[in-house]
Formats: C-alpha cells, sequence, structure tokens
C-alpha cells in the first residue's frame, strides 16, 4: 500500500504521467515500463468500467507505474468505489467550492479524517486478509486526493478551496477551463493561460502541490518550467494517434 509517487512528491520532485481510456491493461503497463510515473484510469470520459479498471490497476502494480482513477463526480460512492479495488488516487473533476472540496477529502478517507464508507472484503485490504486497523490507518496515509479547478467559480474560491485539509493536489483542467472563459477548446488562448498562472502562482505561494493537463512535450515542458509538479500529458489514445499519423506524414503518403 505504499505509495511511491506521493513520496515522491512530498520529497519536492515532479512526475508525469497520462490519462487512460483504452481497456486493455496493456496500455498502462507500457506507460510504467516506459517510466511514467501515474496513469489517470478516466472513468469521467470514456468506455471504462469497474471491472476494467481493477484490471488495469493490477497490471499497474506489476509495472510500478501509480495508478489514479479519475471518477465520474463528487460523489462518495464513486470514490470509495474507485479506492477499494485498489486505486492510489482520485481525481474528482468539476470542484466549485470548499465545500465540494471537503467532500471529496472526507469521501477518500476513513474515520477520524473522513467518512469513506467502510468495507475491508475488498482488493485494496487485500480482501480481509491484512490486519484491519493497519488497513484503515495505511488507506488513509497513502490515499491521493486530487481536485479538478476547471472553472472561474473555482478561481474565484481559490482562497477557501487551498484551505481545506486533505486535498493533495490541485489539478487546472485547461480544457474545461477554456469553455469556462468563452473560449472552448483553446487552451492556449490568453485567457485561459492568464487563469492558469494566476492559480499556480498563488497556490505555490500556499505551498501547494498543482497539476495540469498538457496536450503535447512543449506544453508539458511550459508548465513543469513555473513550477507544476504533476503534468498529465495527453492520453494513450491520443498518443496512438499521433505516432500513427506521424508514420502516415513521415513517409510522405498524404
Ligand atoms: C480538462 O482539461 O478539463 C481536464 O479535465 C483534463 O484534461
Ligand atoms: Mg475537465
Amino acid at each position: 500500500m505504499e505509495n511511491h509517487m506521493k513520496s515522491k512528491l512530498k520529497a519536492g520532485k515532479t512526475v508525469i504521467g497520462s490519462f487512460l481510456k483504452i481497456t486493455d491493461p496493456a496500455v498502462i503497463e507500457i506507460m510504467g515500463r516506459a517510466g511514467f510515473d501515474f496513469g489517470i484510469i478516466d472513468m469521467e470520459h470514456g468506455p471504462i468500467g469497474y471491472e476494467t479498471a481493477q484490471n488495469l490497476i493490477r497490471a499497474a502494480e506489476v509495472a510500478g507505474i501509480c495508478p489514479i482513477i479519475r471518477v465520474s463526480e463528487n460523489d462518495p460512492v464513486c470514490i470509495l468505489r474507485a479506492l477499494d479495488i485498489g486505486a492510489q488516487g482520485v481525481e474528482v473533476p468539476q470542484i466549485r467550492s470548499a465545500k465540494d472540496a471537503k467532500k471529496t477529502a472526507e469521501s477518500a478517507r476513513y474515520f477520524p479524517e473522513g467518512k469513506r464508507g467502510v468495507c475491508r472484503y475488498v482488493r485494496a485490504a487485500r480482501y480481509s486478509s491484512m490486519e484491519r486497523q493497519e488497513y484503515f490507518r495505511k488507506a488513509n496515509e497513502s490515499v491521493l486526493t486530487i481536485v479538478h479547478l476547471e472553472g472561474i467559480e473555482a478561481i474565484e474560491n481559490l482562497d477557501s478551496i487551498m484551505s481545506v485539509d486533505g486535498v493533495d493536489i490541485l489539478f487546472i483542467g485547461p480544457y474545461d477551463l477554456s469553455q469556462s472563459v468563452g473560449v472552448p477548446g483553446q487552451v492556449s488562448h490568453p485567457s485561459v493561460i492568464e487563469q492558469m498562472e494566476k492559480v499556480i502562482t498563488r497556490a505555490k505561494d500556499a505551498d501547494k502541490i498543482v497539476g495540469t493537463f498538457a496536450d503535447d512535450i512543449s506544453a508539458a515542458k511550459r508548465w513543469l518550467d513555473v513550477g507544476v509538479m504533476y503534468v498529465a500529458i495527453s492520453v494513450d489514445v491520443g498518443i496512438l494517434y499521433d505516432a500513427c499519423r506521424n508514420m502516415v506524414t513521415g513517409l510522405g503518403l498524404e
């Protein structure tokens, strides 16, 4: 249950990974072999269900990559199901207020830090084989809670969101943010960049870890250079598409 990525972040190191929508466990395993720190199994967008996610998590463990689940919504049951099948962290979309962030943090932890629904007959507790107190303690210690700030309302409420205990990473979602500022999909638009930079500066001043999404290496570099420590670069389907396209264009076939 050791969460090596959490320790790495606490030691001030940056981590990179990607989102996953493909249902084959080989994909997260390959990402681990390639040296990615984490894979975000996407249950907000895409077809992945819990049974598939559980198998992706097994493959992640084989390859030493941290399995995170992006749940479909800020719902205690979605969060506990993701953690029960063995995800080491949850990413929760559309957090708008301190109240939302508190709900996430509490849903991901057992008493006294939270109110996560209790069952130890699950994969995370090694199907009840773990000593129970040890399980509850380690589960609370190792979990990573990542909240998506991806709208103007969240940015207006940034100070109160940052004051919530138990939020490990503030993740800026550039795509939803671009929609919120009126330029949907234009993630490099100055209005989007301005909001992102505002969050990064204020979060760094408050000693908080910031994460974001980058479409490609140059966007990833840009955000790593200004102190973003958790960068998700592209999505498995996008990585595959780009690789295939490069072959077609590289061979001059179009
Ligand atoms: C967004 O950009 O809105 C995300 O959720 C992550 O890419
Ligand atoms: Mg989003």
